[in-house]
């Protein structure tokens, strides 16, 4: 390719975020995508909120991986070769347990990491293959489901793994139609390991979200400075302020970005401009949690049935195992 059309593609890339963005800030209510969270930046600061004491699913969940990967070790099929397939793998930290657990029990696994970035792939190639010796690792850059199709009908046994408490950034209905996707795709032979955050004391989530030392705030607001480095925007990112809000009965965690006063803020790169009132808000993130009734609806919702709940010492979390 050369230099003219590189940059084109670049161009067109960019602005078909600037699109989406453009479309969500005019409808009512606003909103940003919370898959722009995830620049360089904002990769960064998540890597941090991982780390908080306050944000729990991670600590929960690498328990449940610990705890429990010898035990789901068990429902593998070991007359034949395993696909480990991972959507949305983050930098292998807690994969590794799950790994290192299917070793030890001479299970023959290829281990495939799927993600639309490929910086993060080759972070994750580096950590995981450093950890474990003679790993059979093949990350793939791709759309999950374009990945599934072409890999569908295959003779190997496959373990789909969305882990993470992922799936709750989609409204219960997303979730349904994206989960029924994902069955079509796997064959009755396969298993589904899915991470949901669970139900629980709404003042645990609601420290989760919002930080005393006010790094999801930072993750937040993040957004907004992409906004200005990526689409020459001015949002002057003191004029907001970071509101996440948690529904103890519907289960949804929702963030928002509240404009403390009326403004106008520019798009320059879009010659396009839009107004915020006081007390307006963003709205930029769903994060669902759970009941074990709400994962049954769920799964039998998407065609699944629910062979396990591993759950953490705590009950936060659970990594739900699914067959079709
Ligand atoms: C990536 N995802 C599962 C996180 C969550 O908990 O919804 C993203 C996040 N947002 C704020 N803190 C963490």
């Amino acid at each position: 390719m050369n230099q003219l059309n590189e940059s084109l593609v670049e161009t067109q890339i960019d602005l078909q975020n600037a699109q989406e963005i453009k479309n969500g800030l005019s409808e009512i209510p606003k909103h940003i995508s919370s898959k722009f969270f995830y620049d360089e930046v904002g990769d960064e600061i998540f890597k941090e909120i991982m780390r908080c004491e306050h944000y729990y699913p991670t600590k929960a969940e690498e328990e449940i991986l610990i705890l429990y990967s010898q035990q789901l070790a068990k429902q593998i099929d070991k007359t034949k070769k395993l696909q480990i397939i991972e959507l949305g793998a983050g930098d292998g930290s807690k994969i590794i347990h799950l790994l290192k657990a299917f070793k030890e029990a001479n299970i023959d696994f290829i281990y495939q990491p799927i993600d639309i970035s490929q910086n993060i792939l080759d972070e994750l190639e580096k950590n995981v293959s450093s950890e474990i010796k003679d790993i059979e690792i093949k990350a793939i850059c791709s759309d999950y489901f374009d990945y599934l199709a072409q890999e569908q009908g295959s003779d190997e046994q496959k373990l789909l793994l969305f882990l993470g408490g992922n799936i709750g950034n989609m409204f219960p209905i997303e979730a349904a139609e994206f989960l029924e996707k994902i069955n079509s795709l796997l064959s009755p032979k396969d298993l589904f390991l899915v991470g949901l955050d669970l139900k629980k004391n709404p003042r645990i989530i609601q420290n989760a979200y919002n930080d005393p030392d006010g790094i999801t705030k930072r993750f937040n607001l993040n957004l907004l400075e992409r906004m200005n480095r990526e689409f020459g925007a001015d949002f002057n990112i003191q004029s907001f302020s970071h509101y996440p809000f948690y529904d103890p009965i519907s289960g949804s965690m929702k963030s928002y970005l509240i404009s403390e006063e009326k403004q106008i803020v520019t798009f320059k790169h879009l010659n396009w401009q839009f107004a915020l009132e006081k007390d307006e808000c963003i709205f930029t993130e769903v994060s669902q949690k759970y009941s074990f009734d709400d994962i049954e609806e769920l799964a039998s919702k998407s065609g699944f049935k629910i062979i396990n709940n591993f759950i953490d010492s705590e009950g936060y979390f659970t990594d739900s195992l699914w067959q079709k």
